[in-house]
């Protein structure tokens, strides 16, 4: 049986995945703002990506006959300083929820919790590409500059992410 710790602990994460959903929303209406539509994409099929795992957790809880609660999503920043900035923003975001998802190893662990230790497996390869997604983007603009047409040729690459839904173990 699942214990009340953990619960609270991954109660808190669903908290921190919403909240990267929100994020990435708002970055993606900053780009909306530039007419950059391809960032915007990106940035919304992100978005929803969040949302997916943030649901993963929900009905791993449901599964368990565990309490869910929603804690209050904080707002986000909706100001940003150029393209760069925001990708420097999504990186340091995604190190501090790799962070996060490494202290729930470390608390299923003290509790010799297998069941969610082996559940969270999935979270840990999720942040290395996480991680590496927004790197790549990253290096990108620090090779394109201030090039115009190279920011249009990398907003058309970016207008082709499509979200592929999540499949969601709702049966536990
Ligand atoms: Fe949920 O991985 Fe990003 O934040």
């Amino acid at each position: 049986m699942i214990s009340e710790r953990m619960v609270e602990a991954i109660n808190k994460q669903i908290n921190e995945e919403l909240y990267s959903s929100y994020l990435y929303l708002s970055m993606a209406a900053y780009f909306e703002d530039l007419g950059l539509k391809g960032f915007a994409n990106w940035m919304i099929v992100q978005s929803q990506e969040e949302k997916d795992h943030a649901m993963k957790f929900y009905y791993y809880l449901a599964s368990q006959g565990a309490k869910i609660k929603l804690y209050e999503i904080k707002e986000p920043p909706s100001e940003f300083e150029g393209i760069k900035s925001v990708f420097k923003q999504v990186l340091k975001h995604e190190q501090h929820i790799t962070k996060k998802i490494n202290e729930l190893v470390d608390i299923a662990e003290e509790l010799k919790d297998r069941a969610t230790f082996n559940f969270l497996q999935w979270y840990i390869d999720e942040q290395v590409g996480e991680e590496e997604n927004a790197m790549e983007i990253l290096n990108k603009l620090e090779f394109i500059g201030d090039n115009k047409n190279a920011i249009f040729m990398l907003d058309r690459e970016l207008g082709q992410r499509q979200y592929i839904p999540l499949v969601q173990d709702k049966e536990g």
